[in-house]
Protein backbone atom coordinates (compact mmCIF):
# COMPACT_ATOMS: atom_id res chain seq x y z
CA UNK A 1 0.00 0.00 0.00
CA UNK A 2 0.82 3.77 -1.03
CA UNK A 3 2.00 5.68 2.03
CA UNK A 4 1.88 9.50 0.39
CA UNK A 5 2.68 11.30 -2.26
CA UNK A 6 5.84 9.88 -4.49
CA UNK A 7 9.30 11.04 -4.46
CA UNK A 8 9.35 13.12 -7.20
CA UNK A 9 6.16 14.44 -6.61
CA UNK A 10 5.43 17.82 -8.98
CA UNK A 11 4.33 19.94 -6.04
CA UNK A 12 3.80 23.55 -8.14
CA UNK A 13 1.67 26.72 -9.03
CA UNK A 14 -0.40 27.47 -12.27
CA UNK A 15 -0.95 31.29 -14.19
CA UNK A 16 -1.97 32.15 -17.69
CA UNK A 17 -0.20 34.68 -20.02
CA UNK A 18 -3.46 37.12 -20.22
CA UNK A 19 -3.89 36.77 -16.60
CA UNK A 20 -0.13 37.44 -15.57
CA UNK A 21 1.90 38.71 -18.88
CA UNK A 22 0.47 42.37 -19.11
CA UNK A 23 2.79 43.90 -21.45
CA UNK A 24 0.14 43.58 -24.75
CA UNK A 25 1.21 45.36 -27.33
CA UNK A 26 5.36 44.85 -26.21
CA UNK A 27 7.90 42.78 -27.87
CA UNK A 28 6.14 42.26 -31.01
CA UNK A 29 2.89 40.89 -29.32
CA UNK A 30 -0.21 41.13 -31.78
CA UNK A 31 -3.43 42.06 -29.78
CA UNK A 32 -5.32 39.05 -28.58
CA UNK A 33 -8.84 37.96 -27.58
CA UNK A 34 -8.68 38.80 -23.81
CA UNK A 35 -6.62 41.83 -24.12
CA UNK A 36 -9.98 42.89 -25.63
CA UNK A 37 -12.27 41.58 -23.07
CA UNK A 38 -13.30 45.07 -20.47
CA UNK A 39 -15.23 45.75 -17.97
CA UNK A 40 -17.16 48.91 -18.20
CA UNK A 41 -16.36 51.14 -14.96
CA UNK A 42 -19.83 52.20 -14.86
CA UNK A 43 -21.28 48.73 -13.63
CA UNK A 44 -22.42 48.51 -10.28
CA UNK A 45 -19.91 46.43 -8.01
CA UNK A 46 -22.94 43.28 -7.78
CA UNK A 47 -23.10 43.82 -11.63
CA UNK A 48 -19.34 42.93 -11.83
CA UNK A 49 -19.56 40.01 -9.26
CA UNK A 50 -22.29 38.69 -11.46
CA UNK A 51 -19.62 37.98 -14.72
CA UNK A 52 -21.36 40.41 -16.71
CA UNK A 53 -18.45 41.56 -18.53
CA UNK A 54 -19.21 42.24 -22.21
CA UNK A 55 -17.87 40.31 -25.21
CA UNK A 56 -16.24 41.66 -28.02
CA UNK A 57 -18.48 42.64 -30.77
CA UNK A 58 -18.67 44.63 -34.18
CA UNK A 59 -17.33 47.62 -33.20
CA UNK A 60 -16.80 47.91 -29.77
CA UNK A 61 -13.64 46.82 -29.73
CA UNK A 62 -11.85 48.70 -32.76
CA UNK A 63 -12.96 51.72 -30.68
CA UNK A 64 -9.31 53.92 -30.52
CA UNK A 65 -6.83 53.80 -27.22
CA UNK A 66 -6.98 56.11 -25.31
CA UNK A 67 -4.75 56.73 -21.99
CA UNK A 68 -6.89 54.76 -19.55
CA UNK A 69 -7.53 51.70 -22.11
CA UNK A 70 -5.32 49.70 -19.06
CA UNK A 71 -7.84 50.29 -16.70
CA UNK A 72 -10.97 49.59 -18.51
CA UNK A 73 -8.71 46.33 -19.56
CA UNK A 74 -6.78 44.17 -17.30
CA UNK A 75 -5.81 41.62 -19.32
CA UNK A 76 -3.57 44.29 -20.88
CA UNK A 77 -1.70 44.56 -17.57
CA UNK A 78 -2.29 41.16 -16.00
CA UNK A 79 0.41 41.82 -12.86
CA UNK A 80 3.45 42.61 -15.93
CA UNK A 81 4.71 39.25 -15.14
CA UNK A 82 6.41 39.54 -18.45
CA UNK A 83 8.47 42.37 -16.98
CA UNK A 84 8.99 41.04 -13.63
CA UNK A 85 9.46 37.16 -14.17
CA UNK A 86 13.18 37.11 -13.25
CA UNK A 87 11.96 38.28 -9.40
CA UNK A 88 8.95 36.51 -9.34
CA UNK A 89 10.60 33.03 -10.46
CA UNK A 90 13.32 33.79 -7.63
CA UNK A 91 9.94 33.98 -4.90
CA UNK A 92 8.83 30.78 -7.01
CA UNK A 93 12.06 28.95 -5.84
CA UNK A 94 12.19 30.42 -2.20
CA UNK A 95 8.51 28.63 -2.08
CA UNK A 96 10.06 25.23 -3.33
CA UNK A 97 7.90 24.70 -5.93
CA UNK A 98 9.20 21.70 -8.45
CA UNK A 99 6.75 22.89 -11.65
CA UNK A 100 5.83 25.98 -13.15
CA UNK A 101 2.52 25.88 -15.23
CA UNK A 102 1.81 28.63 -17.50
CA UNK A 103 0.48 29.24 -20.64
CA UNK A 104 2.56 30.41 -23.98
CA UNK A 105 0.68 33.32 -25.70
CA UNK A 106 -0.49 32.81 -29.05
CA UNK A 107 -0.03 35.97 -30.60
CA UNK A 108 3.29 36.60 -29.00
CA UNK A 109 4.80 33.88 -31.33
CA UNK A 110 2.65 34.64 -33.86
CA UNK A 111 1.27 38.02 -33.66
CA UNK A 112 -1.50 37.57 -36.27
CA UNK A 113 -1.93 33.97 -36.22
CA UNK A 114 -1.30 33.63 -40.10
CA UNK A 115 1.72 34.96 -40.25
CA UNK A 116 4.56 33.49 -42.04
CA UNK A 117 7.32 33.53 -39.73
CA UNK A 118 7.44 33.75 -35.93
CA UNK A 119 8.08 36.89 -33.86
CA UNK A 120 11.52 35.61 -33.06
CA UNK A 121 10.89 38.38 -30.41
CA UNK A 122 8.35 36.37 -28.39
CA UNK A 123 10.03 33.10 -29.02
CA UNK A 124 13.24 34.65 -26.75
CA UNK A 125 10.92 35.61 -23.72
CA UNK A 126 9.91 31.62 -23.51
CA UNK A 127 13.18 30.68 -23.83
CA UNK A 128 14.54 33.39 -20.94
CA UNK A 129 11.44 32.47 -18.80
CA UNK A 130 12.06 28.76 -18.99
CA UNK A 131 15.36 28.91 -18.57
CA UNK A 132 15.24 31.17 -15.73
CA UNK A 133 13.02 28.59 -14.18
CA UNK A 134 15.19 25.67 -14.85
CA UNK A 135 17.99 27.55 -13.27
CA UNK A 136 16.31 27.11 -9.98
CA UNK A 137 15.36 23.29 -11.15
CA UNK A 138 11.67 24.24 -11.62
CA UNK A 139 10.19 22.27 -14.21
CA UNK A 140 7.94 23.86 -17.20
CA UNK A 141 4.69 22.66 -17.82
CA UNK A 142 3.65 24.95 -20.77
CA UNK A 143 -0.26 25.53 -21.86
CA UNK A 144 -0.12 26.17 -25.26
CA UNK A 145 -3.39 27.79 -25.35
CA UNK A 146 -5.37 29.41 -22.52
CA UNK A 147 -8.60 31.11 -23.80
CA UNK A 148 -6.95 33.58 -25.67
CA UNK A 149 -6.07 33.50 -29.69
CA UNK A 150 -5.24 36.63 -32.16
CA UNK A 151 -8.04 38.77 -32.86
CA UNK A 152 -6.75 38.95 -36.27
CA UNK A 153 -7.65 35.21 -36.94
CA UNK A 154 -11.41 36.29 -35.39
CA UNK A 155 -11.60 39.06 -37.83
CA UNK A 156 -10.26 37.26 -41.10
CA UNK A 157 -11.54 33.79 -40.29
CA UNK A 158 -14.04 33.78 -37.93
CA UNK A 159 -11.75 32.01 -35.31
CA UNK A 160 -12.60 28.12 -34.47
CA UNK A 161 -15.26 28.34 -36.39
CA UNK A 162 -13.29 27.92 -40.08
CA UNK A 163 -11.35 24.82 -40.31
CA UNK A 164 -8.26 26.68 -41.67
CA UNK A 165 -7.72 27.74 -37.92
CA UNK A 166 -6.30 24.06 -37.30
CA UNK A 167 -3.85 24.66 -39.63
CA UNK A 168 -2.58 27.88 -38.31
CA UNK A 169 -2.93 26.51 -34.75
CA UNK A 170 -0.56 23.52 -35.50
CA UNK A 171 2.12 25.71 -37.19
CA UNK A 172 1.64 27.35 -34.17
CA UNK A 173 2.39 24.58 -32.03
CA UNK A 174 4.86 23.17 -33.91
CA UNK A 175 7.02 26.00 -33.78
CA UNK A 176 6.43 25.73 -30.10
CA UNK A 177 7.76 22.04 -30.36
CA UNK A 178 10.34 23.10 -32.84
CA UNK A 179 12.02 26.68 -31.11
CA UNK A 180 11.27 25.59 -27.24
CA UNK A 181 10.82 21.37 -27.05
CA UNK A 182 14.20 20.99 -24.87
CA UNK A 183 12.66 23.09 -22.17
CA UNK A 184 9.21 21.97 -22.06
CA UNK A 185 8.54 19.04 -19.45
CA UNK A 186 4.25 18.58 -20.20
CA UNK A 187 2.55 20.02 -22.60
CA UNK A 188 -1.13 21.26 -22.59
CA UNK A 189 -2.74 22.20 -25.99
CA UNK A 190 -5.36 23.11 -25.07
CA UNK A 191 -7.00 24.60 -20.87
CA UNK A 192 -10.07 23.64 -20.26
CA UNK A 193 -11.28 21.68 -23.01
CA UNK A 194 -15.12 22.06 -21.75
CA UNK A 195 -15.17 25.95 -21.27
CA UNK A 196 -15.89 25.68 -25.22
CA UNK A 197 -19.48 25.10 -23.98
CA UNK A 198 -19.53 26.62 -20.66
CA UNK A 199 -18.30 30.04 -21.44
CA UNK A 200 -17.84 29.66 -25.54
CA UNK A 201 -16.17 33.30 -25.36
CA UNK A 202 -13.29 31.67 -23.81
CA UNK A 203 -13.37 28.25 -24.93
CA UNK A 204 -13.77 28.69 -28.81
CA UNK A 205 -13.80 32.58 -29.48
CA UNK A 206 -17.25 33.09 -30.38
CA UNK A 207 -19.49 36.21 -29.79
CA UNK A 208 -22.68 34.88 -28.21
CA UNK A 209 -24.92 37.46 -29.55
CA UNK A 210 -23.98 37.24 -33.12
CA UNK A 211 -24.14 33.60 -33.53
CA UNK A 212 -28.10 32.73 -35.08
CA UNK A 213 -26.98 28.98 -34.55
CA UNK A 214 -24.95 28.68 -31.41
CA UNK A 215 -24.98 25.70 -30.33
CA UNK A 216 -24.46 23.90 -33.41
CA UNK A 217 -21.48 26.65 -33.66
CA UNK A 218 -20.08 25.62 -30.19
CA UNK A 219 -19.58 22.02 -31.56
CA UNK A 220 -18.67 22.91 -34.50
CA UNK A 221 -15.82 24.92 -33.02
CA UNK A 222 -15.25 22.15 -30.57
CA UNK A 223 -14.76 19.49 -33.15
CA UNK A 224 -12.15 21.88 -34.94
CA UNK A 225 -10.19 21.98 -31.79
CA UNK A 226 -10.61 18.27 -31.38
CA UNK A 227 -8.56 17.79 -34.74
CA UNK A 228 -6.26 20.55 -33.91
CA UNK A 229 -5.10 18.79 -30.61
CA UNK A 230 -4.82 15.39 -32.15
CA UNK A 231 -2.80 16.61 -35.48
CA UNK A 232 -0.61 18.44 -32.20
CA UNK A 233 -0.06 15.67 -30.30
CA UNK A 234 0.69 13.65 -33.48
CA UNK A 235 3.62 16.64 -34.48
CA UNK A 236 4.40 16.74 -30.62
CA UNK A 237 5.38 12.76 -30.54
CA UNK A 238 7.02 13.00 -33.91
CA UNK A 239 9.60 15.86 -33.13
CA UNK A 240 9.85 15.36 -29.40
CA UNK A 241 9.38 11.59 -29.21
CA UNK A 242 8.55 10.36 -25.55
CA UNK A 243 7.08 13.76 -25.05
CA UNK A 244 4.22 14.15 -22.26
CA UNK A 245 1.00 16.14 -23.80
CA UNK A 246 -2.26 16.29 -21.91
CA UNK A 247 -5.93 16.36 -22.26
CA UNK A 248 -7.43 18.72 -19.63
CA UNK A 249 -11.20 19.70 -18.54
CA UNK A 250 -12.71 21.51 -16.08
CA UNK A 251 -13.61 18.93 -13.78
CA UNK A 252 -17.51 19.46 -12.33
CA UNK A 253 -17.81 16.51 -10.02
CA UNK A 254 -21.72 15.60 -10.29
CA UNK A 255 -23.23 14.32 -7.14
CA UNK A 256 -27.33 13.00 -7.49
CA UNK A 257 -29.61 15.43 -5.58
CA UNK A 258 -31.52 12.27 -3.99
CA UNK A 259 -31.08 8.96 -4.24
CA UNK A 260 -33.64 8.99 -6.75
CA UNK A 261 -33.31 7.03 -10.17
CA UNK A 262 -34.09 9.97 -11.81
CA UNK A 263 -31.43 12.16 -10.15
CA UNK A 264 -29.26 9.50 -10.45
CA UNK A 265 -29.55 8.58 -14.25
CA UNK A 266 -29.42 12.79 -14.77
CA UNK A 267 -26.35 12.90 -12.85
CA UNK A 268 -25.22 10.04 -15.67
CA UNK A 269 -25.91 12.66 -17.80
CA UNK A 270 -24.65 16.13 -16.59
CA UNK A 271 -21.76 14.09 -16.06
CA UNK A 272 -21.35 12.90 -19.60
CA UNK A 273 -22.36 16.30 -21.20
CA UNK A 274 -20.17 18.55 -19.34
CA UNK A 275 -17.40 16.95 -18.17
CA UNK A 276 -16.50 13.17 -20.25
CA UNK A 277 -17.58 13.52 -23.44
CA UNK A 278 -14.17 16.68 -23.38
CA UNK A 279 -11.89 13.60 -21.70
CA UNK A 280 -13.54 11.12 -23.60
CA UNK A 281 -12.58 12.21 -27.28
CA UNK A 282 -9.30 12.98 -26.29
CA UNK A 283 -8.58 9.60 -24.66
CA UNK A 284 -10.50 7.53 -26.41
CA UNK A 285 -9.70 8.42 -29.38
CA UNK A 286 -13.65 8.76 -30.74
CA UNK A 287 -16.87 10.83 -30.21
CA UNK A 288 -18.97 8.67 -27.68
CA UNK A 289 -22.49 7.01 -28.47
CA UNK A 290 -23.89 9.39 -25.74
CA UNK A 291 -22.87 12.40 -27.80
CA UNK A 292 -24.59 11.23 -30.70
CA UNK A 293 -27.80 10.91 -29.07
CA UNK A 294 -27.89 13.85 -27.78
CA UNK A 295 -26.77 15.75 -31.44
CA UNK A 296 -29.44 14.01 -32.82
CA UNK A 297 -32.08 14.62 -29.88
CA UNK A 298 -30.77 18.60 -30.42
CA UNK A 299 -30.69 18.47 -34.21
CA UNK A 300 -26.95 19.39 -33.95
CA UNK A 301 -25.15 18.64 -37.19
CA UNK A 302 -21.07 19.01 -37.22
CA UNK A 303 -19.29 19.08 -40.76
CA UNK A 304 -16.48 15.96 -40.22
CA UNK A 305 -14.13 15.35 -42.85
CA UNK A 306 -13.17 12.24 -44.06
CA UNK A 307 -10.28 10.92 -41.94
CA UNK A 308 -11.38 12.94 -38.99
CA UNK A 309 -12.08 9.75 -37.12
CA UNK A 310 -8.37 8.33 -37.72
CA UNK A 311 -6.74 11.66 -36.59
CA UNK A 312 -8.76 11.50 -33.35
CA UNK A 313 -7.97 7.39 -32.84
CA UNK A 314 -4.27 7.55 -33.64
CA UNK A 315 -3.70 10.24 -31.24
CA UNK A 316 -4.65 10.30 -27.99
CA UNK A 317 -3.49 12.26 -24.91
CA UNK A 318 -0.43 10.75 -22.42
CA UNK A 319 -2.32 12.14 -19.31
CA UNK A 320 -5.50 13.66 -18.19
CA UNK A 321 -5.75 17.09 -16.28
CA UNK A 322 -8.01 18.99 -14.85
CA UNK A 323 -8.75 22.32 -12.84
CA UNK A 324 -11.19 21.60 -9.54
CA UNK A 325 -12.64 24.34 -7.48
CA UNK A 326 -16.44 22.90 -6.43
CA UNK A 327 -18.43 19.94 -7.25
CA UNK A 328 -22.24 20.16 -8.56
CA UNK A 329 -25.54 18.49 -7.57
CA UNK A 330 -27.80 17.06 -10.84
CA UNK A 331 -31.54 16.89 -10.31
CA UNK A 332 -34.17 16.41 -12.50
CA UNK A 333 -36.58 18.84 -10.15
CA UNK A 334 -34.51 22.17 -11.03
CA UNK A 335 -32.50 24.37 -13.51
CA UNK A 336 -29.07 25.06 -12.94
CA UNK A 337 -27.75 28.69 -11.27
CA UNK A 338 -24.87 30.48 -12.37
CA UNK A 339 -22.72 32.02 -10.01
CA UNK A 340 -20.03 34.42 -10.38
CA UNK A 341 -17.05 33.84 -11.79
CA UNK A 342 -16.10 31.97 -14.87
CA UNK A 343 -16.93 28.11 -14.16
CA UNK A 344 -20.92 27.36 -13.88
CA UNK A 345 -22.16 26.68 -10.85
CA UNK A 346 -24.90 23.96 -9.95
CA UNK A 347 -27.63 23.67 -7.40
CA UNK A 348 -26.78 24.12 -4.04
CA UNK A 349 -25.67 21.34 -1.76
CA UNK A 350 -26.62 21.49 1.61
CA UNK A 351 -23.59 19.83 3.06
CA UNK A 352 -20.68 22.80 1.72
CA UNK A 353 -20.19 25.80 2.38
CA UNK A 354 -19.14 28.18 -0.13
CA UNK A 355 -16.91 30.92 -0.74
CA UNK A 356 -17.28 34.74 -1.32
CA UNK A 357 -17.87 34.14 -4.74
CA UNK A 358 -20.53 30.86 -4.23
CA UNK A 359 -18.36 28.56 -5.12
CA UNK A 360 -19.23 25.39 -3.39
CA UNK A 361 -15.91 24.21 -1.39
CA UNK A 362 -15.53 20.41 -1.12
CA UNK A 363 -12.30 18.74 -1.05
CA UNK A 364 -13.14 15.12 -0.34
CA UNK A 365 -14.80 16.08 -4.22
CA UNK A 366 -11.25 16.61 -5.02
CA UNK A 367 -10.96 12.85 -4.29
CA UNK A 368 -13.84 11.32 -5.80
CA UNK A 369 -13.05 13.06 -8.99
CA UNK A 370 -9.12 11.65 -9.07
CA UNK A 371 -10.37 8.17 -8.54
CA UNK A 372 -13.19 8.80 -11.23
CA UNK A 373 -10.89 9.73 -14.28
CA UNK A 374 -8.07 7.59 -13.12
CA UNK A 375 -9.92 4.15 -13.11
CA UNK A 376 -12.26 5.75 -16.47
CA UNK A 377 -9.04 6.26 -18.62
CA UNK A 378 -5.76 4.39 -16.57
CA UNK A 379 -3.42 7.43 -17.49
CA UNK A 380 -1.31 9.56 -15.12
CA UNK A 381 -3.46 12.38 -13.71
CA UNK A 382 -2.47 16.39 -13.20
CA UNK A 383 -4.27 18.75 -10.75
CA UNK A 384 -3.71 20.97 -13.13
CA UNK A 385 -5.66 23.91 -11.08
CA UNK A 386 -6.98 24.24 -7.41
CA UNK A 387 -7.53 26.88 -5.33
CA UNK A 388 -9.65 29.96 -2.93
CA UNK A 389 -10.43 32.96 -4.60
CA UNK A 390 -10.89 35.28 -1.84
CA UNK A 391 -10.47 39.16 -0.63
CA UNK A 392 -7.42 39.76 1.09
CA UNK A 393 -6.09 42.62 3.34
CA UNK A 394 -2.56 43.73 2.77
CA UNK A 395 -1.82 44.69 5.97
CA UNK A 396 0.55 47.80 7.33
CA UNK A 397 3.73 45.44 8.12
CA UNK A 398 3.29 43.85 4.55
CA UNK A 399 2.14 41.04 5.84
CA UNK A 400 -1.32 39.16 4.36
CA UNK A 401 -3.10 36.57 7.15
CA UNK A 402 -4.90 34.36 4.95
CA UNK A 403 -6.07 31.14 7.36
CA UNK A 404 -9.07 30.71 4.94
CA UNK A 405 -6.94 29.86 2.42
CA UNK A 406 -4.52 27.54 4.37
CA UNK A 407 -7.45 25.55 5.34
CA UNK A 408 -8.45 25.05 1.67
CA UNK A 409 -4.92 23.58 0.79
CA UNK A 410 -4.80 21.74 3.40
CA UNK A 411 -8.47 19.90 2.96
CA UNK A 412 -7.83 19.54 -0.51
CA UNK A 413 -4.25 18.17 -0.42
CA UNK A 414 -5.38 16.26 2.53
CA UNK A 415 -7.75 14.27 -0.02
CA UNK A 416 -5.88 14.14 -2.83
CA UNK A 417 -3.20 11.50 -0.32
CA UNK A 418 -6.48 9.85 0.63
CA UNK A 419 -6.33 9.55 -3.72
CA UNK A 420 -2.82 8.68 -4.16
CA UNK A 421 -3.06 5.74 -1.58
CA UNK A 422 -6.45 4.61 -3.58
CA UNK A 423 -3.53 3.70 -6.25
CA UNK A 424 -4.00 7.23 -8.82
CA UNK A 425 -1.06 7.76 -10.67
CA UNK A 426 -1.01 11.49 -9.62
CA UNK A 427 1.57 13.29 -11.51
CA UNK A 428 1.70 16.33 -9.66
CA UNK A 429 -0.71 19.52 -8.31
CA UNK A 430 -0.15 22.84 -10.00
CA UNK A 431 -2.34 25.34 -7.60
CA UNK A 432 -3.92 27.78 -9.50
CA UNK A 433 -3.26 32.14 -9.31
CA UNK A 434 -0.29 31.05 -6.46
CA UNK A 435 1.28 34.58 -7.45
CA UNK A 436 -2.09 36.98 -7.91
CA UNK A 437 -3.32 37.62 -11.18
CA UNK A 438 -6.27 39.05 -13.09
CA UNK A 439 -8.84 36.83 -12.09
CA UNK A 440 -10.80 35.50 -15.49
CA UNK A 441 -14.14 35.42 -14.88
CA UNK A 442 -14.58 38.90 -12.70
CA UNK A 443 -12.08 40.13 -14.55
CA UNK A 444 -10.77 41.53 -11.04
CA UNK A 445 -7.52 41.58 -9.05
CA UNK A 446 -9.71 41.81 -5.76
CA UNK A 447 -10.72 37.69 -6.40
CA UNK A 448 -7.37 36.82 -5.12
CA UNK A 449 -6.14 32.97 -4.68
CA UNK A 450 -2.14 33.78 -4.75
CA UNK A 451 0.45 32.54 -1.92
CA UNK A 452 2.03 35.29 -2.79
CA UNK A 453 0.46 38.93 -2.63
CA UNK A 454 0.50 41.38 -5.56
CA UNK A 455 -0.38 44.89 -4.85
CA UNK A 456 -2.26 45.97 -7.50
CA UNK A 457 -5.97 46.84 -7.25
CA UNK A 458 -9.29 46.42 -9.66
CA UNK A 459 -8.55 49.93 -11.58
CA UNK A 460 -4.99 48.58 -12.13
CA UNK A 461 -3.62 50.94 -9.45
CA UNK A 462 -0.82 50.15 -6.76
CA UNK A 463 2.80 49.85 -6.76
CA UNK A 464 2.95 46.04 -8.33
CA UNK A 465 5.21 44.83 -5.28
CA UNK A 466 4.68 41.15 -4.30
CA UNK A 467 4.69 39.87 -0.29
CA UNK A 468 4.30 36.70 0.99
CA UNK A 469 1.05 35.50 2.92
CA UNK A 470 0.98 33.11 5.24
CA UNK A 471 -0.32 30.71 3.22
CA UNK A 472 3.16 31.39 1.16
CA UNK A 473 4.75 29.65 4.47
CA UNK A 474 2.38 27.00 4.64
CA UNK A 475 2.52 25.90 1.39
CA UNK A 476 6.93 25.91 1.22
CA UNK A 477 6.07 23.60 4.18
CA UNK A 478 3.68 21.61 2.51
CA UNK A 479 6.00 21.21 -0.82
CA UNK A 480 9.25 20.53 1.67
CA UNK A 481 7.57 17.78 3.49
CA UNK A 482 6.44 16.33 0.69
CA UNK A 483 2.51 16.87 1.62
CA UNK A 484 3.08 15.31 5.44
CA UNK A 485 1.79 18.18 6.93
CA UNK A 486 -0.88 18.51 9.36
C1 LIG B 1 -10.29 28.36 -14.61
C2 LIG B 1 -9.39 29.02 -15.60
C3 LIG B 1 -8.41 29.97 -15.00
C4 LIG B 1 -8.87 30.68 -13.76
C5 LIG B 1 -9.77 29.85 -12.84
C6 LIG B 1 -10.46 30.65 -11.74
O1 LIG B 1 -11.45 27.98 -15.25
O2 LIG B 1 -8.64 28.08 -16.33
O3 LIG B 1 -7.98 30.82 -16.04
O4 LIG B 1 -9.38 31.90 -14.04
O5 LIG B 1 -10.75 29.19 -13.58
O6 LIG B 1 -11.52 31.42 -12.26
P1 LIG B 1 -11.75 32.94 -11.83
O7 LIG B 1 -10.50 33.66 -12.19
O8 LIG B 1 -12.93 33.40 -12.59
O9 LIG B 1 -12.00 32.92 -10.37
Amino acid sequence: MKKGFPEGFLWGGAIAASQADGAYNQGGKGLDTQDLRYFDAAWTKEERAMYKNRRINGEKYKKALTDDDTVHYPFRWGIDFYNHYKEDVKLFAELGIKVLRTSINWARIYPNGDDEMPNEEGIQFYIDLFDECHKYGIKVFATILHYNIPVNLVEKYGGWKNRKTIDFYVKYATTLFERLGNRVDYWLPFNEFNAGRFNPYNGVCLVEDQEPDYVNAIFQCLHHQFIANALTIKAGHEILPGSMIGGMIARFTTYPATCHPDDVMQMILDDQYSNWFYLDVMARGKYPAYIERYFDKENIQIKKEAGDDMILSENTIDFTAFSYYFSQVSTTKQGWEKTAGNLIMANKNPYLETSEWGWQKDPVGLRITLNQIYDRYQLPVFVAENGLGAKDILEADGTVHDPYRIDYLKTHIAQMKEAVIDGVDLLGYTMWGFIDIVSCGPMEMSKRYGVIYVDRDDEGKGTNKRYKKDSFYWYKKCIECNGDIE
